[in-house]
């Protein structure tokens, strides 16, 4: 339903219209890669070491959950000496009601080394990204990001790592990984630790954002690599144009082109189903029919012998982020042979 919608929109509206409405959110993912273990850290990974569920939100460009040099707010202190998620959960709750942010995430906490993702949206209002982990066991040690800006000189940036290093809350004065409770009265500025276990320039882990869109392609040698290609990120208000082509060159000019959509992939992926004949590699060969169903088929240029190239503009529907299609091209000619390309998996980002 939201499929045909979506390529119903796509074939009433001009490229032009969609392009220049709104860019202003992303999704991204975020990995926590997790790579404090016996080896980074010789001497300084206790037993059952582990890292909290992270726990932040999307904001304000100048809003803060907390800064370095600044004093921890009783949910950096809850998290920290704790890994409890709620009190910094309630904060950030604060904070969207008062127009400052605009999501909470959230995730399960891990072993290490280990990794973990969670999925956001940024929006113009809320560029900006804050999360932390507690560094456990440990008296009130964390990782974190305060204020990571993904919307940079207004494009939203696709890919970026940042280092994480240990962090002190400054909200316990326990020295070492299983000191008991000492708090720190009056709390002492954030820092990042400098002495104790974690003095050095190892990190203990990263976040990775990376903006979220795919497109891949598929199939088995059955269906020739390349005979059906993407360019143009797979995002919602963006054009992507699709060129099939007959890489084998044993297709009669000129052949006409089609591609056709479903929402499933055929059984099998990244195979399919073999259809007698319908190979593009030469007349007679066998090529798979990769779709479970067909959803709908674009009509595309005429194939001469050069790459038909249909450009198919991505309506500009929030709903449609995560959208997980499945496209395979179709060549006839007269001869009369239908052949078939590869496939392509596209998950719609923003
Ligand atoms: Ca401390
Ligand atoms: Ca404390």
């Amino acid at each position: 339903m939201k499929l045909h919608l979506a390529l119903a929109l796509a074939a009433l509206l001009p490229a032009s219209a969609l392009a220049q409405t709104d860019a202003g959110t992303a999704t991204y993912k975020v990995t926590f890669q997790a790579t404090w273990s016996a080896s980074s850290h010789p001497g300084a990974f206790p037993g059952g070491a582990h890292f909290s569920g992270i726990v932040g939100g999307t904001h304000r460009t100048h809003t803060h959950f907390f800064e370095l040099g600044g004093l921890a707010t009783s949910g950096i202190e809850v998290m920290a000496e704790t890994g409890s998620q709620g009190a910094l959960v309630s904060e950030v709750g604060n904070a969207i009601a008062a127009g400052a942010a605009g999501q909470t995430i959230q995730g399960a906490g891990i072993g290490t080394p280990a990794s973990t993702s969670q999925t956001f949206t940024v929006t113009d209002s809320f560029p900006a990204v804050t999360l932390v982990t507690m560094i456990a066991p440990s008296p009130d040690w964390f990782l974190g990001v305060d204020g990571v800006e993904l919307l940079q000189n207004d494009a939203w940036v696709d890919s970026l790592s940042v280092p994480l290093y240990a962090l002190d809350s400054g909200t316990d004065s326990g020295t070492g990984f299983t000191s008991f409770n000492q708090d720190t009265n009056p709390a002492e500025p954030i820092a990042l630790m400098t002495s104790g276990p974690f003095f050095g320039t190892t990190p203990l882990g990263s976040f990775l954002f990376e903006r979220l869109d795919s497109v891949l392609e598929y199939g088995t040698g059955a269906n020739p690599a390349g005979s059906l290609a993407a360019s143009g990120p797979a995002r919602i208000g963006q054009p992507v144009t699709f060129s099939l082509h007959d890489t084998s060159g044993t297709m009669a000019q000129p052949a006409a082109s089609f591609l056709a959509i479903s929402s499933a992939a055929a059984p099998g992926y990244p195979a399919g189903l073999p259809i007698p004949g319908w190979g593009l590699s030469g007349p007679g060969t066998s090529g798979d029919l990769l779709l479970a169903t067909i959803d709908q088929v674009l009509v595309g240029p005429t194939w001469n012998g050069a790459p038909a190239d249909l450009v198919l503009p991505v309506p500009s529907l929030p709903a449609l982020v995560g959208l997980e299609l499945f496209i395979q091209g179709v060549l006839v000619d007269s001869t009369p042979r239908i052949a078939v390309t590869s496939g392509l998996h596209f998950v719609i980002g923003s």
